[in-house]
Formats: C-alpha cells, structure tokens, sequence
C-alpha cells in the first residue's frame, strides 16, 4: 500500500487530521510513572492505549529518545502503535547521499516508520534515500513555525521567497507521489500559498498549541480541496494536559476536544 492510501485511509476511519507528538522528555514524565522499568515507554505506551481511535497519526521527535535507551524504547513504542496508523520518524535528516541513505534505512527498515521529517537544505541526493519507496513519505521542511523560519526561509531568491522554491521543488520530485512538506501553523497565509503550489501533495502541521497557532486557518488554508490531505500534529498541549495520575485520561480529553474542532471547521469550509 502507498503512504497516501494508508493516510487515506486511516483518516477516513478514525474521522481525524489529529496526529499526537510523542516528545516525552523524561524530565515530564508524572510520577506516578517514574519506578517503571523504562519510564518513557510506558509513558507512551498509556498515551497511545488512550488516544489510538482519535488519530491518523504518530509522531516521534528523534531528539527526544537520544539517549542510552532510547533507541530500543522507539522500537518498543512503534510495536506497540496500530499498524493501520501512520507513523512519522521526526529527525528533520538533511546530509549527503552517502550518509542520507543511513538514516533513511535505519528509519523505514530498522524502525519500519511511514514518513520522516527532512530538510531538504542540501539538495536533491539527500532527499532521494527518502523517496526510493511509495509506502515511505518524505516531509520536507518548507516553512517552519519557529521564530528562526525567518532568518533564512523568507529570503527572497529570484522574486520567491525561499520556502515557495522548496514547494515548486517537491512538486518536481515527487513522481513517486510520496513527498510532503512540513508547514508551521503559525504561518496561515504563507500556508494558504503553499497549498494552492502544491493541491495535492500531504502537509505536516505543527504548531497549533503551545506555539499558538490559528486552527481555524490552519484548517481553512492548508486542507485540500476535499477538506483533507493535512495531519495536524500536537505534542505538548496533549501528552501533557496534566502532570498528575490522570494524564492518560486528560491526554485524551484533549485529544477529543482538538479532532471535534478540527471537524467542525472542516465542516464550516468543506461541507
Ligand atoms: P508542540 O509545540 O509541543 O506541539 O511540538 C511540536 C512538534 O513539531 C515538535 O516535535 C517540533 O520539533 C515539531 N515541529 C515544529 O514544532 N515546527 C516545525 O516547523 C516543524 C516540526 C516538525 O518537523 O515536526
């Protein structure tokens, strides 16, 4: 199956744009948590048990698990997630080809994730491991919901600001059908041009919550036009709603909310 079939379909059967962020900073972790074996997995595997019907998606931040364990506490985590839900290594990899290739097996052969996150700074050879497969989705960082996104993404380059050039590339790319872009939720208007550049191609969108970003435009200005084709991510507003015992219950509490609002406005705008 190809990743868009299996994005597809996951997000007709849960009804949800919502993907949950699993950047579980051992330092957050309640305490009730804390006398468990490995206390990030079990951590995970709680928010996952709570929350698997109301997602499309996954997504690990790799930064998060660069640790003595850790790497055996992703393999654990992926075991223990759905296979009909999709999964996303985010590593944001940008290197030449030689090593471009590493981190591409290691995140879809050792790992068996759907998607990463990369950033496509360094050419075409280091996006290419990435897109060799249809089953596997390259996110390429067009936009990014950092304050820093305007140091360099904005530089105007022949008349274009750089971000729409990473866009007009992927769509060159992307003969396998299995490139996205990653665009920050607190850029709604850039988001409304990227999306008229590229109709039909999945965007990754971070920064609803705890950045602040506008969900209503996000929905608005980055759905396609069947009011689909975006994965909303969220990490902290709903892995940590709470701090106590309840976590797991509040982490889906939350999780409700946001899939019933991203709804309600697909609704408003796609009927
Ligand atoms: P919260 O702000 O806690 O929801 O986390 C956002 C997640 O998305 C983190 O894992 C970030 O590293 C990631 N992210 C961004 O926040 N902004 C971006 O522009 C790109 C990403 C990403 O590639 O996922």
């Amino acid at each position: 199956m190809t990743f868009i079939q299996k994005l597809k379909n996951i997000q007709r059967k849960t009804n949800s744009l919502l993907c949950i962020g699993l950047d579980t900073d051992s330092s957050k972790i309640p305490s009730s948590l804390r006398k468990s074996k490995n206390p990030q997995l079990e951590f995970n595997k709680r928010i996952i048990e709570a929350t698997y019907d109301l997602v499309c998606a996954y997504k690990l931040n790799l930064a998060f698990y660069e640790s003595s364990n850790g790497y055996e506490t992703i393999h654990q985590t992926l075991e223990f997630i759905t296979k009909s839900i999709v999964t996303i290594a985010d590593g944001k990899r940008g290197d030449i080809g030689n090593t471009a290739e590493q981190y591409a097996k290691s995140i879809f052969i050792d790992w068996k994730f759907d998607a990463a996150t990369v950033n496509p700074y360094m050419g075409k050879d280091s996006v290419a491991p990435f897109i060799k497969d249809e089953k596997h989705c390259a996110f390429l960082l067009a936009l990014t919901s950092n304050p820093g996104s305007k140091d360099f993404q904005y530089l105007d380059v022949k008349g274009q600001p750089l971000y729409e050039h990473v866009a007009a590339k992927a769509m060159r790319w992307n003969t396998k059908k299995n490139i996205g872009l990653v665009v920050g939720a607190t850029h709604p208007l850039e988001l409304k041009r990227i999306r008229l550049m590229v109709p039909d191609i999945p965007l990754l969108i971070p920064g609803i919550g705890a950045q602040q970003g506008d969900l209503e435009k996000t929905i608005r200005y980055g759905c396609n036009k069947g009011g689909g084709l975006v994965i909303i991510n969220i990490s902290r507003g709903i892995i940590y709603a709470s701090s106590g015992k309840d976590f797991a219950k509040r982490a889906r509490e939350e999780a409700i909310k946001i899939k019933d609002q991203i709804n309600y406005f697909r609704k408003e705008y796609f009927g």
